[in-house]
């Protein structure tokens, strides 16, 4: 899978007054180079919607697309892969639904979940909570930068540091060791989408100079 620094996932809860497809459109132009749909909540139908509307729109863009949980929404939509958790299907049987050239994420709290994802054949892990979070409601216990280094020092497939990352902390958790950040709410949620992408990838790039 090709590189990225900012990885965006949605999260309507954040935006209750503006359009799903205008919020990640703003995302993507403020420099969110691969986008994932995150619906817990909605219908299979609803779901299926939203992610013909995204499909679309990465496909404009030319970024990847990746669903969460909702292995036959991602294949009806022909995205480019799925994000799965520890409670979701095993990535072994996930991987012969989608075949070997999707991309399959897998988040992951402990090191020996993340040497799970690896040997398994994932694509990438999440690498999760770093700080506490309101956009997860059966989130585990913040992990801390120390999974950071922990994940950097020995995982060799890519990893997105996620949960709670925000403008003023991201330094520190690219300082730890991540090269790519995973957020939801201080994106979506700001006024400035745009702007606030655009933030994070300076503030990405003037900590991993340094
Ligand atoms: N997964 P925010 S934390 C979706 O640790 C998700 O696996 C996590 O949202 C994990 O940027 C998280 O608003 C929520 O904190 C990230």
């Amino acid at each position: 899978m090709k590189d990225f620094q900012l990885y965006v996932i949605t999260g309507e809860e954040f935006h209750p007054a503006r359009d799903l497809s205008e919020v990640m459109e703003e995302a993507i132009c403020g420099g969110a180079e691969i986008i994932q749909l995150r619906d817990k909540t909605s219908s299979k139908k609803v779901v299926l919607e939203k992610a013909q509307k995204l499909r679309e729109l990465t496909r404009e863009y030319n970024i990847p697309f990746i669903v969460n949980d909702h292995i036959d929404v991602a294949l009806a939509v022909d995205a480019d892969g799925i994000h799965l958790g520890q409670d979701d299907l095993p990535l072994e049987v996930a991987r012969t639904i989608v075949g070997p050239n999707k991309i399959i994420g897998i988040s992951t709290h402990r090191i020996e979940e993340a040497r799970e994802a690896e040997k398994g054949g994932a694509d990438y892990i999440g690498a999760g909570p770093i700080f506490p979070t309101n956009s997860k409601s059966d989130v585990v216990d913040p992990v801390t930068t120390a999974y950071i280094k922990e994940v950097a020092s020995e995982i060799t497939i890519p990893f997105v540091a996620i949960g709670g990352i925000k403008l003023h902390n991201v330094a520190e958790v690219v300082k730890a060791g991540a090269n790519r950040i995973c957020v939801i709410s201080e994106v979506v949620g700001s006024e400035d989408v745009k702007g606030t992408c655009e933030m994070f990838n300076q503030s990405i790039e003037e900590a991993s100079n340094q």
